[in-house]
């Protein structure tokens, strides 16, 4: 579904209010997520950024309340070295949103992404995903595409990101999500979260699968928490595949392909 609720020939105050309204519709509209790659910062400081005050972050505060995931762009304001300084924009700042910076292809921090943290010390943003020159439907040419840069082009793709993971665990909670996908960027390793001091980076680039089938057994290939003949079933549906150890959904042993050693581990997990 989409909200228009941006008025891209001004910007006034009563724009906040369509996207309250925006994002009202969407949530009663029965949507799992929202995601928006916009911000307001003209009628506000930074100071303001407390959770608390910008008319479109306390939208966003209610919507995840409701159990209703909502990812926003952190801006494109650029950062510096000093981690008193923020430079993000509203709804950035909302308790439970997830708030996105962007990186190129090869992983390094886009000189344009915002910093936080937010007005009250939270981290933000809180992950970062492909946003410099980013493959995107072209504005103009309906069968053509175009490259990108903007914290709005790396926002909704860890929003389809989180639409797959949410798929695969529809168990996982606004808060749960959260969890699982900042312990499974980058940044973060078996000891835990290593957010960014500088609060540039966040935790760091998402991994769709690793937030997924995080706290499920290898064997559970199917997600929903027992071993048994259905993750079998899975597992004979994607025999022979073959690829990177780590990156194939039923490499059990990781070994990098799924033949009768994986079945082997999969029945010694039986039950
Ligand atoms: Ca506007
Ligand atoms: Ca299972
Ligand atoms: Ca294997």
């Amino acid at each position: 579904m989409l909200a228009k609720t941006e008025d891209v020939s001004s910007e006034t105050p009563a724009e906040e209010d369509f996207y309250a309204a925006g994002i009202e519709f969407i949530e009663a509209e029965g949507a799992d997520l929202a995601t928006s790659s916009l911000g307001y910062i003209d009628w506000y400081t930074q100071a303001d950024l407390d959770g608390l005050t910008a008319v479109t972050t306390v939208a966003v505060n209610l919507a995840t309340a409701n159990g209703l995931v909502c990812i926003t762009a952190a801006g494109n304001s650029g950062f510096d070295a000093d981690p008193a300084t923020s430079s993000i924009i509203a709804p950035a700042d909302s308790f439970d949103v997830i708030s996105c910076g962007a990186v190129d292809g090869a992983g390094t921090i886009a000189s344009f992404s915002s910093s936080g943290p937010a007005a009250d010390g939270r981290l933000k943003p809180e992950v970062l995903a492909w946003g410099v020159g980013t493959a995107t439907v072209h504005s103009t040419n309906a069968t053509g595409t175009s490259a990108v840069s903007g914290t709005s082009l790396s926002t909704p793709l860890v929003a389809s990101a989180v639409a797959c993971i949410l798929q695969a665990r529809p168990d996982y909670s606004v808060a749960q999500l959260r969890e699982a996908l900042f312990a499974s960027a980058s940044r973060s390793d078996a000891d835990g979260l290593h957010p960014d001091p500088l609060f540039v980076l966040g935790h760091g680039v998402i991994n769709a699968f690793k937030t997924a089938t995080r706290g499920r057994t290898a064997a559970d290939l199917n997600l929903d928490g027992h071993v048994d003949g259905a993750d079998l079933t899975v597992l004979i549906s994607r025999w022979g595949q073959a690829g990177e150890p780590g990156s194939v959904w039923g490499d059990i042993n990781l070994d990098g392909v799924i033949d009768g050693l994986d079945a082997t581990a999969l029945l010694s997990s039986w039950g």
